[in-house]
């Protein structure tokens, strides 16, 4: 990574004119809240009678109880992540109205046929969940990575936990308070343009955010999503019978399956009840829970550099034990996929749409050999941000995975990749948040026309090719 800067003005050409350049660039915000100690008040007693609601399970799963929000000294990171954010560095901030957000009854009705509730507890935990009306409990101190999947879902938000949600649909999702007044709540978008793939900031400008405004929490950051879209038809109050409808006496008898442990849990199609642990758990709606569909590239559908290519191209995934196959191809491209020709420049005649230098660009690339699991640099590569659904389009020239291509002949060949995912790249990909950029180079059939360095085609895993049961 030599010669590799992190200033101010080499970020700012990285995230407009050089999204195409692929690089593991990640931004730091300034917008953090140091760590805090004091003491709040009248929360306490009503936040203790809450949790005696909780059932006993859900007790062993929290880390030990604290008095007060600010009794808790915590770091503010987890990982690369800022957990806090300074008021001052979002954009749109408002709070809510406390008379219009209601109190949270009994959640017997809510889960439909084949809803599921998933508690996965204290650490740091990925939760995808499925195709029913699910109750995901987001409140045990750490860093959650949550699809919901499709359905009517609920998310409870607790303090001092911080819950990326990937897939938040304000049109079916909600959620619900525990132990924070609706009177902190600040709904605001974020302002950091800064990238990093799956890394992405929490405070990102793509992301909406749920602050607790008493110390900057932010308590949910809905990736790829508006806040203007949110506001207090999305929140209502925890009660303690919105808790008892939750514990295993009550869901057994409405057909829920219930499983309890560590590491990784899979549900089934059914109802389940899943409660994870205090460390770090995966709670997996199971191989069975989606079907895949066919993405397909070409026809000027590019984002954000749309071209004027003939070049059409498919890829079609599997997802199998944590392990991401694709299998695909390309046809009438203008130029090879980069790098298949062995080459160490960009041709002359390689369209370059951001506008970037083409020495720049092409050092860009070559600063990433390989990515996180060792596959060799190629010009095909599966990035993290949506486009093509209802949620907008958006761009990320961060290399989450390098794809293999093999030319058949020079505007042909064949697309594929085996990838064993983290479960938060789990996620990621379920909630429809991947896509694969086809970068070419080279006019090997010397028509003129040399390809695009900044991708001849995109394909978008988005909402339309992954589908829940
Ligand atoms: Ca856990
Ligand atoms: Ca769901
Ligand atoms: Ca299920």
């Amino acid at each position: 990574m030599e010669g590799f800067d992190h200033n101010k003005s080499h970020l700012d050409q990285h995230n407009e004119a050089g999204i195409a350049d692929p690089s593991n660039s990640k931004t730091t915000t300034g917008a953090v809240a140091s760590s805090s100690t004091g003491s709040s008040v009248a929360a306490s007693d009503l936040e203790q009678a809450l949790n005696q609601t909780l059932s006993t399970d859900e007790k062993a799963a929290a880390p030990a109880a604290t008095v007060g929000v600010d009794d808790h000294d915590h770091g503010p990171k987890v990982g690369p992540f800022e957990t806090h954010v300074d008021l001052n560095n979002v954009a749109n901030a408002r709070t809510l109205d406390r008379k219009q957000v209601g109190k949270q009854g009994s959640f017997e009705d809510s889960f439909g046929d084949k809803g599921d509730f998933l508690n996965p507890g204290g650490g740091n935990n990925t939760v995808i969940a499925g195709g029913g009306n699910d109750v995901i409990r987001g409140s045990g101190q750490g860093l959650n990575t949550i699809t919901t999947g499709s359905g009517k879902d609920t998310i409870i938000l607790g303090k001092e936990t911080t819950n990326r949600i990937f897939d938040f649909d304000a049109a079916n999702d909600r959620f619900v308070l525990q132990g924070v007044s609706p009177k902190d709540i600040i709904i605001a978008q974020g302002k950091n343009p800064g990238k990093g793939g799956l890394e992405q900031p929490l405070d990102s400008v793509n992301n909406a955010l749920i602050i607790d405004k008493r110390e900057g929490h932010i308590l949910a950051s809905l990736t790829f999503a508006n806040a203007s879209d949110i506001n207090e038809s999305h929140f209502s109050r925890l009660t303690g019978e919105a808790n008892q409808s939750l514990q295993n006496e009550e869901l057994k008898e409405a057909g829920f399956k219930n499983q309890r442990g560590n590491g990784q849990l899979n549900g089934t199609l059914g109802h389940d009840r899943l409660i994870g642990g205090k460390g770090n758990d995966f709670l997996y709606v199971g191989d069975d829970g989606f079907s895949l569909g066919t993405a397909t590239g070409g026809g000027g559908t590019e984002f954000p550099f749309k071209t004027d290519s003939p070049g059409t191209s498919e890829l079609t995934p599997t997802l199998k034990n944590g392990v991401l196959s694709f299998s695909g191809s390309y046809k009438d491209f203008d130029g090879a996929p980069l790098f298949s020709q062995g080459e160490k420049e960009l041709d002359p005649n390689a369209k370059i749409l951001s506008g970037a230098d083409p020495k720049a660009l092409m050092d860009g690339f070559l600063k990433v050999p390989q990515d996180k699991e060792g596959n060799a640099i190629s010009g095909t590569h599966l990035h993290f941000s949506t486009a093509g659904d209802n949620r907008g389009n958006f761009a990320d020239a961060t290399v989450v995975r390098y794809f293999e291509n093999t030319p058949t002949d020079a505007k042909s060949g064949t697309l594929s990749g085996t990838f064993e995912l983290s479960p938060e790249e789990q996620a990621a990909f379920l909630a429809g948040n991947l896509y694969v950029n086809i970068h070419s180079n080279i006019d090997v059939d010397g028509d003129g026309r040399a390809g695009f360095a900044t991708g001849e085609n995109r394909l978008n895993f988005n909402k339309d090719v992954v589908k829940f049961a």
